[in-house]
């Protein structure tokens, strides 16, 4: 599960990694590209950890991509790079802007640089099929002309690929292409300490229709070295009720369309991270491939049950809330499950 930031030179891309990776880009020794791990805040598995008071602690874990544009093919470097991410989080300069305006402008700059980038992709393949003799041209080539052609004109009209209608299947034919503008994507304004309501402003400015945050980076940047109550007393000087960068890292994972499900014990509290909408013995092959192929039944009860059933599983039973679910059960966000399956 990866996000690639993405934003112009000098936008906060190397800032903002570090506050959620704790990776400094000066370690990149001349990398361009450089990826960390961030703990996906969730209250729920705190309060688990709380209780079990685990060997182990392993939270669900979200990559960051942090990638320098260099050279002359920049882009496609960048493109190669980021080629795996499921995720764009596109940051914007608002500090060192004076007029929110300017701010939207270099937001519309890059998402015009990057629906040119796919067309230029898409118009490069078309040119190659329509060029193929007919007689070893293949119907799924005849069907992505007609994909293509779609996505060319969306594109040209300035639209992003993720809101043309498209099936699953439809983008699952085009993930070759890694398309910017297909991927979801989060926008982040890197405002300044005094401005912080620009956030607002840019929003009403641009009516952007993906998830838009604000967030000082000089500030949280500060924060990264400080101890827990430092932070605090720091937080409250500024006038800052809570950092702004956790709210990004779990707005992040939302973005994925990803649910979490917890295991619990003594040994080690974990939150395994899942594509929404998957089936219990899929979801046990995320822990072990032989628990899905030996899934008898998952032993399942919400969270929500679980902490008004006295946290413990014994209160969760006698109140009738441990449920056992076959295969085609679903499994939601947030339940705390024990397979059991026979190999
Ligand atoms: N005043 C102010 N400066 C910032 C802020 N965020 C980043 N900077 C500064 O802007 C410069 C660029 O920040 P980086 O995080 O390296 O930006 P970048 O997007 O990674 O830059 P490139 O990788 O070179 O494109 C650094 O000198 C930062 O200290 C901010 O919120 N406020
Ligand atoms: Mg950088």
């Amino acid at each position: 599960m990866e996000i690639g930031i993405l934003g112009l030179p000098l936008s906060g891309k190397s800032t903002l990694f570090e506050i959620m990776t704790g990776i400094k880009s000066s370690e990149m020794h001349g990398e361009t590209c450089i990826r960390g791990l961030a703990a996906v805040p969730d209250e729920r598995f705190d309060e688990l950890v709380k209780i079990f008071q685990p060997v182990k602690v392993s939270p669900a874990q979200i990559t960051f991509i942090d990638v320098t544009a260099q050279g002359k093919n920049s882009w496609e470097s960048v493109r190669q790079n980021l080629s795996s991410a499921d995720g764009l989080l596109h940051i914007v300069n608002g500090f060192s802007v004076d007029a929110v305006q300017e701010c939207a402008a270099s937001y519309r700059k890059l998402e015009d640089e990057l629906i040119l980038s796919d067309l230029m992709i898409i118009e490069k393949r078309l040119e190659k099929l329509l060029k193929m003799p007919k007689n070893i041209i293949k119907p799924q080539d005849i069907a992505q002309i007609d994909i293509l052609n779609r996505a060319k004109i969306h594109l040209e009209e300035g639209n992003p690929l993720r809101n043309l209608s498209l099936t699953d299947e439809q983008i699952f034919s085009l993930r070759s292409f890694s398309f910017w503008t297909i991927r979801p994507e989060l926008i982040c304004i890197n405002l300044r300490e005094d401005r912080m309501s620009m956030v607002d402003a840019f929003i009403a400015e641009c009516a952007p229709d993906v998830p838009t945050v604000g967030i000082c980076c000089l500030i949280e940047a500060e924060l990264t070295d400080l101890s827990p109550e430092d932070r605090k007393e720091y937080l409250v000087s500024m006038d800052i009720e809570e950092p702004a960068f956790p709210k990004i890292i779990r707005q992040s994972f939302a973005l994925l369309n990803r649910v979490s499900f917890f295991t619990v014990g003594e040994d080690e509290v974990k939150a395994w991270v899942i594509p929404a909408q998957t089936k219990a013995p899929r979801a046990a092959a995320a822990i072990h491939k032989d628990f899905e192929r030996g899934f008898i039944k998952a032993e399942v009860c919400a969270y929500e049950d679980f902490m008004a059933c006295g946290k413990t599983t014994a209160g969760a039973k006698s109140a009738g809330k441990l449920r056992l679910e076959g295969k085609e059960y679903i499994v939601k966000d947030g339940d705390i499950i024990t397979f059991r399956f026979n190999v």
